[in-house]
């Protein structure tokens, strides 16, 4: 069966979906922008779930992710994954942000998720350039679709207009 790519434009915390992708940092313990609402809407188990991954392993590094309870959020899990921060494209960041995406689906699959939303991870506070990274995110997710798996729709979520243009344009080229 083929997967479902969509776009949406809203706020994720709200969006019904097995798994929701949240743009972390490091150490797992929060912070601003869609982590912080994503804390505080999935409440306090969220951060105890992170905590006693930081503890077992040290947090998490750039481009990989983590799985854990979404707490009081309308989803099973948070995929709580860290993109690069943007450096003038000299620190490898394409290649960290497609496997930020990668490593989230990843990690999905083995969890059975068959419904994820991502946001546009580090186009915010990480200064990622929005067009560049929507076009990594699509290739990405698309590319890692070719594998058969478990999942039925994977959706992204914009918070602005500009990316949501950006990411219904890229969809709509090519079938999806
Ligand atoms: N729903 C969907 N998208 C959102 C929401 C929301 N509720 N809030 C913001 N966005 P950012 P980053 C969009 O800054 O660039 C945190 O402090 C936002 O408009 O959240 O990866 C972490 O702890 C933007 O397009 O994440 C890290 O330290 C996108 O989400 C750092 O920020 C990502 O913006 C990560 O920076």
């Amino acid at each position: 069966m083929q997967t479902h790519l969509e776009v949406m434009k809203g706020d994720i915390t709200k969006v019904k979906a097995d798994a929701i992708v949240n743009a972390a940092n490091t150490s797992l313990l929060g912070g601003g922008g869609v982590d912080g609402a994503i804390h505080k809407a999935g409440g306090p188990q969220i951060l105890e779930a992170c905590r006693e991954i930081r503890n077992r392993q040290g947090g998490c590094k750039v481009g990989e992710a983590v799985i854990t309870t979404a707490g009081n959020l309308d989803a099973k899990f948070v995929i709580h994954t860290v993109g690069p921060v943007w450096n003038g494209g000299k620190s490898d960041e394409e290649t960290l942000l497609a496997n930020a995406y990668r490593n989230s689906l990843r990690l999905a699959q083995e969890n059975g998720v068959t419904t994820i939303a991502f946001p546009n991870i580090s186009t915010g506070i990480y200064r990622f350039p929005k067009d560049k990274a929507a076009e990594i995110a699509v290739a990405t997710v698309r590319e890692f679709l070719q594998e058969p798996g478990t999942l039925e729709r994977v959706t992204f979520v914009c918070f602005d207009e500009e990316n949501y243009q950006r990411y219904a344009d890229l969809l709509k080229n090519a079938s999806s």
